[in-house]
């Protein structure tokens, strides 16, 4: 109650929120201080909290500040939920902290959602379209809330932080902007493949098709710059997104590896976009026989600055476990932190290999044409699962491994492909397409990025949200901001 002003981030399920806030006397506190219109700001949960109940997990009673129900976006019209990504607002009203938006798209990444009403009406200052026009931000003397997350919308998600923290801004007021809804922008994505080199430093790498020692005498582990250095220079050139993954994290405990997660730290000092984070999530013993969860894994990269985690060879084996029994045991990693940390907290990575084939036939996976038939002019081919960084394949194929993640809990697929991966020679088409019309969470298609044309291609071919890269980034072979600029002129709407 003796705070000047106060920002309320929230970050996982409504229930278990509203549970702590009940449990700890802070409902009433929040309450009283919002009626005395003292500055608020509430941040995604943190809007949604404000309202009457919310649908997760419930219904569940809410704050009750707010007429409304939060709900759950509805993706049987096609549109992936959860809703991740880039979007610009319709601003309704003069909203004060948004007034450096203009038509720059902001940064959600949410299931639920709350939706205008005419006994709300009063409160909204922009609304969002996605699939249906929902609330994006409220504002009624000094108490605002979005559902948004300005901290990782980059340098205008900060502009709305300082007019929040700096009364003096006020005086400066724009007009509010109409504007036509927009789209959900595609986002660019640049990844960070990271692991220690012979000589102990941990380093950016990339290989080709996932062999990252140089072709020389030493065979050493090709290094292509400073993980923080590059992701601070890929924030400021655009990326809608930065990814890490511990490359050798199947067989190094990551709680061990205290730099990956410095790494962490000092990326989400300077870097305003979401970052994910992947490699060696799984429950692990150490050697003197102490027991991690993966849940602690990750709840440790969470809060290094992770906003995103990405699991590889653990979600294959919860996969093959779950096609083959149909139960969920709510014991696998993937299982564990969705339910703590919401869905779309979790990436599940796919490094797949293709297997050409005569017939599709030949085997018990979804096999496809191919656009290119096979060495021995195969015209079909399956797409076989690996773990341990495409050293072991295994007995599911992607899109099976796809369907059972979604249903496990993943919000996310990180699709790459091995015979692509440095390649340059654009993304696996019929794999992106595969995936992504199979499953109805957001789906990041990578590997084989090699010019501005591959990006456009696999946006107007496939339904993809997302396109990762990572060599011709490292290399300096094409800039973020050209890949951008081409797909503006190609007509594929993205953040700029
Ligand atoms: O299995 O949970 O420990 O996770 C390990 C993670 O590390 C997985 O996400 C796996 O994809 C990744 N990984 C393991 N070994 C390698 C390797 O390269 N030796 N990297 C590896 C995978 C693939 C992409 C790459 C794209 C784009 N890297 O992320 O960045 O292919 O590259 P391009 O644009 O240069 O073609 P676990």
């Amino acid at each position: 109650m003796n705070a000047k002003r106060l920002i309320f981030p929230g970050v996982g399920a409504f229930a278990a929120a509203m549970d702590v806030l009940n449990k700890k006397e802070m409902a009433e506190v929040l309450c009283a201080y919002i009626k005395q219109d003292r500055p608020f700001l509430g941040i995604c949960l943190g809007l949604q909290l404000l309202f009457e109940s919310s649908e997760e997990n419930g219904p569940v009673k809410g704050l009750g500040l707010i007429p409304g129900v939060v709900g759950r976006f509805d993706s049987s019209n096609g549109f992936r939920v959860p809703h991740i990504g880039w979007n610009a607002l319709q601003i309704t009203k003069d909203s004060q902290i948004l007034d450096d938006i203009g038509s720059r798209h902001v940064y959600f990444v949410h299931s639920y959602r709350a939706m205008p009403s005419d006994d709300n009406r009063d409160w909204i200052s922009s609304t969002c379209n996605y699939g249906e026009n929902f609330i994006a931000s409220v504002r009624r003397g000094n108490i605002h809330a979005v559902q948004f997350h300005p901290e990782k919308s980059g340098d205008v998600g900060l502009s709305i932080l300082r007019r929040f923290l700096d009364p003096k801004c006020e005086i400066t007021k724009k007009p509010p902007v109409h504007r036509k809804a927009s789209k959900l922008a595609k986002r660019v994505i640049a990844c960070l493949d990271v692991r220690t080199n012979d000589k102990g430093d941990l380093v950016v790498t990339k290989g080709d098709q996932y062999n990252v020692r140089e072709h020389t005498k030493e065979n050493e582990v090709r290094n292509l710059g400073k993980p923080v250095d590059l992701a601070g220079q890929y924030y400021l050139d655009g990326a809608d997104e930065v990814s890490f993954l511990n490359i050798t994290g199947f067989r190094d405990f990551p709680l061990g590896d205290l730099p990956m997660l410095q790494v962490l730290r000092y990326t989400s000092e300077n870097v305003f976009v979401p970052s994910t984070v992947g490699g060696g999530i799984r429950d692990f013993t150490d050697g003197t026989g102490r027991y991690y969860s993966s849940l602690e894994v990750a709840s440790e990269y969470f809060r290094s600055g992770a906003d995103k985690v990405s699991i590889g060879s653990d979600a294959v084996y919860a996969a093959e476990e779950y096609s083959k029994t149909g139960v969920k045991t709510g014991k696998s990693s993937l299982e564990q932190i969705s339910k703590v940390y919401g869905n779309q907290a979790v990436v599940v990575s796919i490094d797949p290999r293709r297997v050409y084939l005569k017939d599709p036939d030949d085997v018990e996976f979804k096999a496809v044409r191919v656009r290119n038939p096979g060495p021995n002019g195969e015209e079909y081919a399956w797409y076989q699962c690996t773990v341990n960084g495409g050293r072991e394949g295994r007995p599911i194929g992607a899109y099976e491994l796809a369907k059972a993640v979604e249903d496990l809990g993943a919000g996310e697929i990180l699709l790459n492909c091995i015979d692509c991966d440095g390649q340059g020679k654009g993304f696996d088409i019929d794999l992106i397409k595969l995936i992504s019309d199979a499953v109805s969470i957001p789906v990041i298609a990578s590997s084989g990025a090699g010019a501005v044309e591959h990006f456009s291609e696999v946006f107007f071919e496939t339904n993809t949200s997302a396109a990762l890269a990572a060599g011709i980034f490292h290399r300096k072979e094409v800039a973020i901001q050209s890949v951008k600029e081409h797909l503006l002129k190609a007509g594929i709407e993205i953040r700029m």
